[in-house]
């Protein structure tokens, strides 16, 4: 059945594995958030996004491919209908995840595409996995494919600019500011591995000076000594 003519009913319905795939990788997330946290007494994610691509974007995608818009085309041949965005601050971070992710009993790694050690023409820098997650509905366990991008800060900030010109149509503008854009991405390049380089030397002074260590940083516990429900820091940031 076309895309377009779908009501919103069924197009819910037929979204629903890939939001509950969502929530099933979000969860996942924040465990690694908090593991790395408890290890390393930081954070390496500065935010994650997740997003379930709009109908209309979904039929764009595949008339861009050459396949009618239907949703059984949408199934087999968009990969990124449900996609999670992990922005991290360092470089060596995005593959530090990339591995804890791979290594996840429960998600099933079909594709990488790195385009950080293989950017694309237009300056473009991130890691994609494509992966799939089993997904429990009430028909039974679907196999749901999930796209997780993993970035730096710098990277986000140069594709969330990039976006915005990406459906412009006018060469015009598109090839200077494409230009420019692409100037950008090597400046983000060289300042992503100086601040990792920076981030090394930070770390190997803490480790000679470490930070003051108290459990009670980490959760807001009255030592009372009763059990109490306790509601947990989000884990902080490097400042
Ligand atoms: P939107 O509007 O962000 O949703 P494939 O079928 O795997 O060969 P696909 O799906 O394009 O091709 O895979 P890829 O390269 O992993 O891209 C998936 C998503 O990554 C894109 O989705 C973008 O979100 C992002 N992306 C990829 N290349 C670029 C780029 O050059 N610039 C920016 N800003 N983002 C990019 P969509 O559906 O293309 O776009």
């Amino acid at each position: 059945m076309l895309i377009e003519n779908m009501s919103n009913h069924d197009l819910r319905l037929a979204m629903l594995p890939y939001s509950s795939a969502l929530k099933v990788v979000n969860m996942y997330v924040e465990t690694i958030e908090e593991e790395l946290f408890a290890m390393r007494q930081s954070n390496p994610i500065e935010h994650v996004k997740a997003r379930l691509k709009r109908p209309s974007s979904i039929a764009r995608k595949l008339e861009k491919k050459g396949y009618e818009p239907t949703v059984d085309n949408a199934i087999k041949y968009i990969d990124d209908i449900a996609g999670v965005r992990i922005v991290c601050l360092f470089q060596d971070d995005i593959y530090r995840i990339g591995g804890v992710i791979e290594n996840l009993p429960n998600i099933k790694v079909v594709r990488i595409k790195d385009y950080i050690k293989h950017p694309k023409e237009n300056g473009y820098r991130s890691y994609h996995m494509h992966v799939l997650i089993p997904v429990r509905m009430l028909d039974g366990e679907q196999l749901v494919k999930l796209e997780i991008q993993i970035r730096t800060v710098a990277m986000d900030f140069w594709a969330s600019l990039e976006h915005k010109i990406r459906y412009k149509n006018d060469p015009a503008i598109t090839d200077t500011i494409g230009e420019e854009l692409l100037m950008c991405a090597t400046l983000i390049e060289k300042i992503d591995s100086r601040m990792q380089n920076l981030n090394k030397k930070i770390m190997r002074l803490e480790k000679s000076d470490p930070p003051h260590d108290d459990i009670r940083d980490y959760f807001d516990i009255e030592n009372t000594g009763e059990f109490e429900s306790i509601s947990k820091h989000k884990p902080n940031k490097i400042p």
